[in-house]
């Protein structure tokens, strides 16, 4: 049986299809200019900016409305060097062989390796924990649907707030990254997501040409109209 109170639809967006297609195509615009970045700059962001930021990130769709997801932000330098050193140490594995053949090949094509000095440069990282279960509004525990569905779609609004607000980031994968558990402090029931790295990029930061070549519209999508 519904268990909530029906409120007519706040905030309804309508333009006339004019509006429409400039908004849509500008939007296009606004967000291909997202680059990840791997050489960050020391400067400051203040934390009150990431907080709308995570705030964004909270309004996603998730299974049941249960918001499945944990963002721990990290600005404190000695834990920035904790991770830096735990990622690091795993990554040197992960390059070392545990990749695999192929998968170490791809990479070698982007020239990233085990040195990650942009965990302590950037001035937040901020660890995405996938929730496995949660609790209720009374601390009963309750089971999560679509953890990574839900998971993902915030990680996609958080780094859409982020560029929006000018800042860089770089979608990190640590693998394995157990390790942020016990560095944050994380319980069991919570399993790491990804690891952005938020900051402004340094002067010297670049990306691969190849990376501008997204693939185009008509080998991403099909019509059936
Ligand atoms: N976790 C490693 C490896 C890595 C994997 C993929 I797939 C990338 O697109 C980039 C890196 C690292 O962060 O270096």
């Amino acid at each position: 049986m519904q268990d909530y109170e029906a409120i007519p639809l706040p905030d309804r967006e309508k333009y006339p299809v004019e509006e429409m297609l400039q908004r849509a195509d500008d939007y296009y615009q606004f967000i291909k200019r997202r680059h990840s970045v791997r050489h960050f700059s020391t400067e400051a962001v203040p934390r009150q900016v990431i907080e709308s930021c995570i705030m964004a990130a909270g309004t996603a769709p998730s299974g049941a409305n249960h918001q499945p997801w944990h963002f721990v932000c990290v600005g404190d330098a000695e834990l920035k060097r904790k991770i830096r050193i735990a990622a690091e140490h795993e990554e040197e594995e992960f390059y070392g062989g545990r990749a695999g053949e192929s998968w170490l090949e791809d990479l070698d094509k982007l020239g990233t390796d085990a040195n990650k000095p942009f965990l302590e440069t950037a001035p937040w990282l901020i660890a995405i924990f996938l929730q496995r279960s949660g609790t209720d509004g009374l601390g009963k525990k309750q089971k999560n649907y679509y953890m990574s569905e839900s998971v993902g779609i915030a990680t996609g609004f958080l780094l859409n707030a982020l560029h929006n607000a000018g800042l860089a980031t770089l979608t990190h994968t640590p693998n394995p990254m157990k390790f942020l558990n016990e560095i944050l402090e994380r319980p069991n029931t919570e399993r790491p997501y990804i690891l952005l790295v938020v900051g402004h990029a340094a002067e010297e930061a670049t990306v691969p040409a190849k990376a501008m070549n997204k693939k185009p519209l008509a080998e991403i999508s099909s019509f059936v109209d």
